[in-house]
């Protein structure tokens, strides 16, 4: 295990971020719980998932046969309109409220049908089960069941075209109606985000932490309610992750604020990911997007 960061001069809550190989997963059983916890604040994964795989990927995600698989829930908001495939159970600039539930199960239920859109096939929902599983003391992972017939989508696509950026936020996203399809066991005290880059963006569009967290007083807001990012830049803590095709990152977003940098350069910045608990017991660990 590397540390990549350990503490950062600024303000705000420490900000540590390790390192590790995908073959060495099951060498740091007690790795997701630290992140939990916060006393790790992100895991970076090198090698999750294989250069080859995530490079046809982003080509058949990004050819015109799958041109019109993509959405825009952001549409409207400048510079953010992020392109998704599947659903997110997250607030959108055209659902401020998230998704409805009729709609994500639909979502869900076409699962399938967008891993045979990016790979061709299966898709890695065995392979990161196995990550997660193998930094959670072996315990078993997976999407959560949603309703009878379907769980949780595991993960969805995410596509920043040159310009697009996502502006600093941390994920607290339990209050939505569409989480009354979670089962209460379910540790709602944490969130934790994670994503494969599948395509890095040519220049910037890196994912940002920073030394505040969600739930501290008075955060450096603007006048629209967003978070003050300048503010963020000058006087925080501040970690800029260095993530390539294939890696894979996992972090508490729950607490700390983060955002995507605005994608520069000719192509665009390709992601597969979602959120990530464990049940209150601790006896499994469940992931969905
Ligand atoms: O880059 C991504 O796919 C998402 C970044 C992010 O804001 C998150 O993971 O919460």
């Amino acid at each position: 295990m590397k540390e990549l960061v350990r503490d950062v001069e600024g303000r705000g809550h420490p900000i540590r971020v390790v390192e590790i190989d995908a073959d060495d997963v099951t060498e740091h059983p007690s790795l997701m719980e630290a992140v939990f916890r916060a006393d790790v604040t992100g895991v970076v994964i090198r090698g999750a998932l294989k250069e080859s795989v995530v490079r046809d990927a982003t080509a058949r995600l990004e050819s015109a046969e799958n041109a019109a698989r993509w959405a825009s829930p952001n549409q409207g908001m400048p510079g953010g309109e992020l392109r998704t495939i599947g659903d997110a159970a997250t607030p959108t600039f055209t659902a401020f409220r998230g998704p409805p539930a009729e709609r994500y199960g639909a979502s869900a239920a076409q699962r399938h049908d967008y891993d045979e859109a990016a790979f061709g096939g299966d898709g890695p929902l065995e392979a990161l089960g196995r990550l997660f599983s193998g930094l959670s003391e072996g315990r078993p992972s997976g999407p959560p069941a949603f309703d009878e017939q379907t769980d949780w989508l595991p993960y969805n696509f995410r596509a920043l075209d040159p310009g697009v950026q996502i502006y600093s936020h941390h994920d607290d996203h339990y209050g939505l109606p569409i989480y009354e399809h979670m089962d209460e066991r379910y540790d709602r005290s944490v969130i934790l985000s994670w994503f494969v880059t599948l395509q890095p963006a040519e220049v910037d569009g890196q994912l940002i932490v920073y030394g505040l967290w969600g739930s501290d007083p008075d955060p450096p807001m603007l006048p629209t309610r967003f978070l003050d990012t300048q503010a963020l830049e000058d006087g925080y803590k501040r970690y800029a992750f260095n993530l390539g095709a294939g890696d894979l990152v996992v972090f508490n977003s729950g607490r700390y604020v983060h955002r995507v940098s605005p994608v520069r350069g000719n192509r665009p910045r390709v992601t597969l990911g979602g959120f990530l608990t464990a049940d209150v017991e601790r006896t499994e660990v469940v992931f969905w997007s």
